[in-house]
């Protein structure tokens, strides 16, 4: 379902010529409003007349996390005070939170990006979504929910937690579509067992999963449990919410709203504009923004361009399933090695659960340690004490062989390692450096 065909399949060289001309204007705002980006666009030696394709936006200065902390919390806001209806923030685990200040356009691109983002998955107004990602200041029980009301559906504002609550709801209001992280699908899946509920003998038939790293067989995972179809969906609090991003049908990577946030990648060492095909830093402009706009955002995720035409018929370009975060890469004895590698190893294994932890400490010859902690099958734990034992090297051998470092598996009772209701944390980092 293409919920605006005159936006999403645009002619690609139409749409080029409505972003550069929304990026000219959005120059200009920012030049004149925002002095942080006026004096970055100085040190750079460019003016908003200065551009004169789209291309040129490689000429203007990126935007960090850090120059977002530095900033808060109005430091960017782009429009009068009076202008702004809605605030969202991230969760910020490290120093102050990022902040993004809605105007009420703002909030249409929202609902529109979200609207095209659930009809990407098959949404309807036939539909009953069960939303149970956080309302609050996380922004996806809000953008799920705007985009829910915009297609016309009906929505359950659920919010995260509460399982057991949740488990009643899909039984009894026959819910079709669920909406959260992967991880709490899966652990909602699990006490759905517990309970004796049979989830694909109920209405739930697709689910859009996003806001933390998710593999290939997590999702056929969530698919099998729930006989449901599963839809990626990405996006940032800094940008606009979930909604920047989508799988469609063809599931062949995500659609960028593009007509609203520009996508570059970078090499996030030297800041140069790879091409389509090549894995970099994802950058955003939101060229249509009005309360808190940003210029070239380094996102800090790694993925890829897709610019083939897809068999759907958007023209949008669409980005790779995410490969990890330049800052969620844990370098172990000098490997590179991201959490998601470990998961894909991991759930090919007969006998596991994708749940894990990664616990990495610097022992005392000074080297990087890791401990592996992996739950496994309810049946496989009460095997025997050999059977146990050959599993865990086993596992110590693929990651050996996949990662390239050793490290200590230790396998640990089914559902002993911490469930979240929102994002998962899969790594403990115990190295003082
Ligand atoms: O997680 C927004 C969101 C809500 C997206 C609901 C999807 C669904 P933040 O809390 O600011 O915003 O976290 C943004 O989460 O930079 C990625 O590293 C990660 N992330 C988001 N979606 C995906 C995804 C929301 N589909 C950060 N796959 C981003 C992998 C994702 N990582």
């Amino acid at each position: 379902m293409i919920h605006n065909p005159e936006y999403e399949c645009m002619e690609v060289q139409a749409r080029r010529k409505l972003q550069l001309a929304a990026l000219k204007n959005l120059a200009e705002t920012l030049y004149s409003r925002v002095p942080f980006y006026r004096k970055r666009m100085d040190e750079a030696g460019i003016k908003p007349r200065d551009l004169h394709s789209i291309n040129d936006i490689e000429k203007l200065p990126f935007t960090t996390k850090d120059d977002l902390r530095v900033n808060y919390p109005h430091g960017l806001r782009a429009c009068p005070q009076d202008r702004i209806v809605e605030v969202h923030m991230s969760s910020g685990t490290t120093g102050k939170p990022v902040v993004n200040e809605y105007t009420i356009k703002d909030l249409d691109i929202w609902q529109q990006s979200m609207a095209r983002t659930l009809s990407g998955a098959g949404c309807t107004r036939d539909d009953i979504v069960q939303n149970c990602y956080g309302y609050g200041l996380f922004t996806g029980g809000a953008g799920v929910h705007y985009g829910a009301l915009t297609v016309g559906a009906e929505v359950l504002p659920m919010s995260s937690g509460n399982t057991e609550r949740q488990l009643m709801i899909l039984r009894d209001f026959g819910s079709t579509m669920l909406t959260c992280t992967p991880s709490y699908a899966l652990y909602l899946a699990e006490e759905a067992a517990e309970a004796g509920i049979d989830l694909r003998a109920l209405p739930i038939s697709k689910g859009c999963f996003g806001a933390e790293a998710w593999s290939d067989n997590m999702r056929a995972e969530i698919e099998d449990r729930y006989n449901m179809k599963a839809y990626d969906i990405y996006g940032l609090t800094e940008i606009i919410g979930p909604g920047v991003a989508f799988e469609c049908e063809a599931q062949k990577g995500m659609h960028v709203n593009e007509d609203f946030f520009y996508p570059e990648i970078i090499d996030p060492k030297t800041g140069k504009v790879l091409s389509a095909g090549e894995k970099g830093e994802l950058v955003f402009t939101t060229l249509t923004r009005e309360g808190t706009p940003l210029l070239r955002y380094r996102t800090r995720d790694i993925t890829c361009i897709i610019e083939e035409p897809c068999a759907c018929g958007r023209t949008t370009r669409r980005i790779h399933r995410l490969f990890g975060r330049t800052d969620d890469m844990l370098i172990i004895r000098g490997v590179n090695v991201f959490p998601s590698q470990i998961e894909q190893a991991l759930i090919e294994i007969e006998g596991t659960e994708p749940q894990y932890l990664i616990i990495v400490s610097r022992g005392e010859s000074h080297l990087d340690e890791v401990e592996l902690q992996v739950e496994v099958k309810k049946d496989v734990f009460s095997d025997e004490t050999r059977g146990l034992e050959n599993l865990r090297s086993r596992i110590e051998q693929v990651m050996k062989s996949k990662l390239q470092i050793s490290l200590k598996v230790k396998l640990v009772e089914p559902k002993s390692i911490e469930r979240s209701v929102g994002k998962a944390k899969r790594v403990i980092d115990n190295r003082k450096i």
